[in-house]
C-alpha cells in the first residue's frame, strides 16, 4: 500500500523513490507518477494563486481599469474617539485583527457615473455646478451608496462594502492620535474645510492634499463619509474588534472626516456625524472599503 496523506502520493524524501510496497510492477508505477505530477501541478498552481491574491500592508490596487483606486491598511489596535464630546466618548480600545482595503479617495463622480451609466446606480446627483471627474460624488444618501456598493461588487467578484465606524478612524488616524492626522493644529492646506486656508465653499477634486500615513486621501473635510454602523450618540457598547455597530438607530447612520463646510472641530478624527439614511445633502459622499482574502 502507498503512503498517502489527504489524497497526496508522498515521494520518499531521500531517493525521490515512491514509498509504494514491493509488489508494485512499473506500469503501476508509471501511472502513480502520471497521478503524482497532477496532484503536485494542482498542488503548486493552488500556493502560486494564493501568493497572487495575497496583498501587503501598503500596497494599492485597483480591481479593474476605472475602479476605485484601493489600499491595504494593515491589522493593528489603536484608541478610538476622544473626550471632547460625549458623542466621541468613551476613548476605547480597538483591535483590528485583519489586514483590509480601503478606497484612497472618497468615490468621484467619475466613478459614481460609471456606475449610473450600468444601470447599477439609479440616482444621478448634481454637482452643484462645480464639475465632476476627480470631484467627490456628493448629493448622496447612505442608501445610495449602498447601491454604488452592491453594483461594484457584482462587477468585480469582490466583496466591497462601507467601512466600519472603526476601520474608518483607524485608518483615518494612520497610528496618529492627535486631532488630525498631520498634527495637533488645524494648519492651513492640509485639507478642504472651511478653517483650512483656502475658503471657498465647495469640494476640492480628491486627492488635492497629501495622503495620510496609510496613504489615503481627504479623510478630513472634502466630502463627508457615510460608513456602515448604526448612530449611537455615545461609544457606550461599541465593538471592541473594528466590526460594524449595528444596534442603535438605524434610521440614521454615520458620518465621519466632515466636510468642506465644517470648521476645525468638525473634520478632527475623531468627529462623529449622523444623518438619515435615505436623504441626500450637498456635503455627503463616501468611500469604499473591501475584503481581502
Ligand atoms: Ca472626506
Amino acid at each position: 500500500m502507498c503512503e498517502e496523506r489527504r489524497g497526496l502520493i508522498i515521494p520518499h524524501a531521500q531517493t525521490g523513490r515512491l514509498t509504494c510496497g514491493d509488489g508494485d510492477g512499473m506500469a503501476s508505477v508509471a501511472s502513480r507518477l502520471g497521478v503524482l505530477t497532477l496532484v503536485f501541478g494542482w498542488a503548486w498552481l493552488a500556493v502560486a494563486g494564493a501568493q497572487a491574491a495575497e496583498r501587503l500592508p501598503g500596497e494599492t490596487f485597483r480591481d479593474c481599469d476605472a475602479c476605485d483606486e484601493m489600499v491595504v491598511v494593515p491589522a493593528g489596535q489603536f484608541v478610538m474617539g476622544s473626550t471632547v464630546k460625549p458623542s466621541q466618548s468613551p476613548p476605547h480600545k480597538v483591535a483590528l485583527h485583519k489586514d483590509f482595503a480601503i478606497g484612497r479617495r472618497e468615490v468621484t463622480f467619475a466613478e459614481w457615473d460609471r456606475c449610473a451609466a450600468a444601470g447599477g446606480c439609479a440616482y444621478s446627483p448634481p454637482d452643484q455646478g462645480w464639475g465632476r471627474g476627480d470631484r467627490p460624488a456628493i448629493n448622496l444618501s447612505w442608501s445610495d451608496a449602498k447601491e454604488y456598493i452592491a453594483w461594484i461588487s457584482k462587477e468585480t467578484g469582490q466583496r466591497y462594502r462601507l467601512p466600519s465606524e472603526a476601520e474608518w478612524e483607524y485608518a483615518a488616524r494612520a497610528d496618529t492620535n492627535t486631532s488630525y492626522w498631520w498634527g495637533k493644529e488645524i494648519g492651513a492646506d492640509h485639507a478642504k474645510c472651511a478653517d483650512c486656508g483656502d475658503k471657498t465653499l465647495r469640494t476640492a477634486p480628491t486627492g488635492s492634499f497629501r495622503p495620510n500615513g496609510f496613504g489615503l486621501y481627504d479623510t478630513a473635510g472634502n466630502a463627508a463619509e457615510f460608513i456602515e454602523d448604526c448612530w449611537n450618540p455615545s461609544y457606550a457598547g461599541a465593538p471592541a474588534d473594528g466590526a460594524p455597530w449595528t444596534a442603535g438607530d438605524c434610521s440614521l447612520r454615520v458620518l465621519r472626516g466632515g466636510s468642506f463646510l465644517d470648521k476645525a472641530a468638525g473634520v478632527t478624527s475623531a468627529a462623529r456625524f449622523r444623518y438619515d439614511y435615505d436623504v441626500r445633502y450637498y456635503a455627503n459622499g463616501f468611500r469604499v472599503a473591501r475584503d481581502l482574502k
